[in-house]
């Protein structure tokens, strides 16, 4: 039987990667939900870089870039991570590449990205990523980005959405306490997540900079039905499912 295990943070990676090379990346808050929602509505595919430096020289070159930091568009760039702005500017951005970097998200998809399969989750894309991950014969382990490499409420309650649904399925089991507790911490807040994540760190930040509209979006499940996959250092839609 495949194992399915969550790793809250970064911070943890080295003590959770071996023997995974099929990785979901994770940072509801706004990063992947951002990406998932761009790749739904047009975008042809992103490039993440994890430092600010690097989306500038991509920038200087005529890329389309985004940025964000700590929440805000970082000066200098046009967007930054959020995805109700990825829907809004849909029609311009069809059909392109936009390179992107963002505090935690990116970070964690670079991390990753030396594994065989790397896709991206948010609770957007929730139904079709679950029923994708039961097609494949592979251990799974879910890497959320955390805020800062500490844990985070948000990301948990959506790793805990897959790992309940995977191991619900009889075709993986679990080990890890992490994954233990992120499957009660979603089965605690399933039936109202808004009110649930009300305290988290992350949507109080968030709220101080007006971006409740994000917030209640990325909380939505099952909005879109795109599975970003890493190929070649691209977040392309993944087209199997
Ligand atoms: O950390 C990240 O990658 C971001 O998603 C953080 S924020 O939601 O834009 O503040």
């Amino acid at each position: 039987m495949n194992h399915i295990e969550v790793c809250f943070s970064p911070a943890d990676y080295a003590l959770y990667e071996s023997g995974y090379e099929l990785i979901v990346v994770i940072d509801v808050l706004r990063a992947t939900s951002a990406i998932c929602t761009a790749l739904e509505n047009g975008v042809e595919r992103i490039k993440p870089v994890a430092t600010v430096e690097e989306a500038l020289d991509w920038q200087a070159k005529g890329y389309i870039a985004a940025a964000e930091r700590n929440g805000q568009i970082v000066e200098g760039f046009n967007m930054g991570n959020s995805p109700v702005a990825f829907i809004e500017k849909a029609e311009e951005l069809k059909g392109k590449t936009v390179v992107l970097t963002t505090t935690n998200g990116t970070k964690a998809i670079d991390m990753a990205s030396r594994k065989k399969t790397v896709v991206i989750g948010a609770l957007n894309n929730l139904d079709a990523l679950s029923s994708w991950l039961l097609k494949q014969d592979e251990n799974v382990l879910i890497l959320g980005s955390g805020w800062k490499d500490k844990f985070n409420l948000e990301d948990t309650i959506c790793a805990g959405a897959l790992v309940d649904e995977l191991i619900g399925s009889g075709k993986f089991i679990a080990d890890e306490d992490s994954t233990v507790a992120a499957k009660f911490i979603y089965r605690s807040a399933r039936d109202n997540m808004f009110a649930f994540l009300k305290a988290s760190s992350h949507r109080r930040r968030l709220r101080k900079l007006n971006l409740n509209n994000d917030v209640k979006y990325c909380l939505t499940p099952n909005n879109v039905s795109t599975i970003p996959i890493l190929k070649d250092g691209y977040l392309v839609p993944l087209n199997e499912h």
